[in-house]
């Protein structure tokens, strides 16, 4: 392969920056371009091991006392020879030191090159590679946790595993045709029900957990809606931890909706500040209404804030949320001693809460609610379906076994149901990327940054 070089760290001032080298010349590129303290050159020191010594630029200048390691083919992320310099964090060091490389015969390597290249050598597979995006790109803890398990194989072996015992009984049934003479074993037809329903519960199980892994990813859409001037905006504010939306006594304030990530104890959630719902003759204002309607439309969750005694408005509102999958109603300026009431026949809020943003007393018991509403579940890191692909692959996966049991249910015989379980095959394939289109491939990785 071509020898492909780029900066992986971000282009910003910092302490340290790294370019990384990855390719058929990798070692006589970096001995060209850097010179160890000791005399010897880069290559002829041990893989793996730091070494001190002068990055040169292009012309052979002296250009940054740096840090130099080299990994070998077969034991690099990439599968090839490479090499990476820490060198000090100067955009403009690592713009030189990158050219130096360049001019040695290296070219830039293109956005996840480093990871496609992980992926094509075997050492990750598709989702593992879509695994490392995730763990760069990870908005929480749990997120990162998650990711960091795919990364390591965990849900790779669970596919794997599913796909040998899928391919076994494929196969066997094959052998048995094609070498009727030899004394292999017929798969019976229990048996091969017992694999597929095995297989199809486990790619089940696998599926059910795609919903909380968007919420993982994603965030939760939450709207935060109600009459003007019960505190949406400072609501907002007051979680995200900054005067994000202006607040003022003047009912109808807030006039577009303005959307700002939040993490809510370790729950990510995409607020939107919508304009108060009411009646209104004012034309923007009007629009602002329509706006908030939409979001909450749209929204996974809903904030239903009401500031005192409920008014047929509030009813009105608390019923449009309480078409959103979940929502929690907030009675808010809980420091000016408002009290609650109860609620009208047919209105359950998943949680109810009652607090002030002002005094921040209650946000806590918010924080409480939301994480009981989206619990992080038993699901082991690494085998939670984050991934719009991997969760349709899955799911098709699961119809073709369930197509390949009807078969059976209907009374036919073994091979009847062997397309649609050679179908599942494929779309597990295609999933850990044992049988993937190159276009899908380069779509896939195009998603990377440059030095990944
Ligand atoms: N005492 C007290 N006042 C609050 C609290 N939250 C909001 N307010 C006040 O209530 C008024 C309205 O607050 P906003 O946050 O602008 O209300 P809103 O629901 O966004 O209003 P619109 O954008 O007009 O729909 C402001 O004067 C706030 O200072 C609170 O927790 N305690
Ligand atoms: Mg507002």
């Amino acid at each position: 392969m071509d020898t492909i070089a780029a900066v992986s760290t971000a282009r910003a001032v910092s302490a340290i920056g790294i370019v990384r080298l990855s390719g058929d010349t990798a070692f006589q590129i970096a001995d060209a371009v850097f010179r160890p303290s000791d005399g010897r050159p880069l290559s002829a020191h041990p893989r793996r091991t730091m070494v001190l010594g002068t990055l040169l630029d292009k012309e052979g200048r002296a250009l940054d006392q740096a840090l130099a390691v080299t990994f070998p083919q077969g034991g690099s992320y990439t599968g090839e020879d490479s090499a990476e310099f820490h060198c000090h964090g100067s955009p403009v060091v690592l713009e030189e030191a990158l050219q130096a490389l360049f001019a040695h015969g290296a070219r830039q390597a293109l956005g996840g090159e480093f990871t496609k290249r992980a992926f094509l050598s075997g050492n990750l597979d598709l989702t593992q590679a879509e695994a490392v995006i995730d763990l760069i790109e990870a908005e929480t803890a749990d997120a990162a946790r998650n990711a960091a398990g795919q990364l390591g194989g965990s849900l790779r072996q669970r596919i794997e595993k599913i796909y040998e015992d899928l391919m076994e009984v494929t196969s066997r049934f094959y052998a048995v045709v094609d070498y009727p003479d030899e004394d292999i074993e017929e798969v019976e037809t229990p048996r091969l029900r017992g694999v597929l329903e095995t297989a199809l519960r486990d790619l089940e199980g696998l599926a059910a957990t795609f919903r909380r892994g968007k919420v993982l990813k994603q965030g939760v859409a939450t709207a935060i809606v109600g009459r003007p001037n019960v505190g949406k905006s400072s609501l907002l504010n007051a979680l995200v931890g900054f005067d994000r939306c202006l607040v003022t006594d003047v009912a109808g304030t807030t006039r577009d909706t303005v959307e700002e990530k939040v993490l809510v104890g370790s729950v990510l959630l995409r607020l939107i500040d919508t304009a108060g719902i009411r009646d209104t003759a004012d034309a923007v204002e009007r629009l602002g209404v329509e706006r908030s309607r939409a979001a909450l439309a749209g929204a996974e969750l809903a904030l239903a804030v009401v500031d005192g005694p409920l008014t047929e408005e509030d009813e009105e509102i608390l019923r449009e949320a309480a078409r959103c999958p979940k929502w929690i109603l907030i009675w808010s300026k809980a420091d000016l001693g408002g009290e609650t009431a109860p609620l009208p026949e047919g209105l359950r809020p998943d949680a109810e809460v009652v607090l002030s943003s002002r005094t921040g007393e209650g946000l806590s018991d918010l924080e409480a609610a939301v994480a009981a509403l989206y619990p992080m579940g038993s699901v082991p890191a690494g085998q939670m379906l984050t991934n719009p692909r991997q969760a349709q692959a899955v799911d098709r996966a699961a119809e073709a076994l369930r197509g390949a049991l009807g078969a059976l249910d209907g009374g036919l015989t073994p091979d009847a149901a062997l397309t649609d379980t050679e179908a599942a095959l494929g779309a597990l394939g295609e999933l850990t990327g044992k049988k993937v289109r190159e276009d899908l491939v380069t779509q896939i990785f195009s998603r990377f940054c440059v030095g990944k």
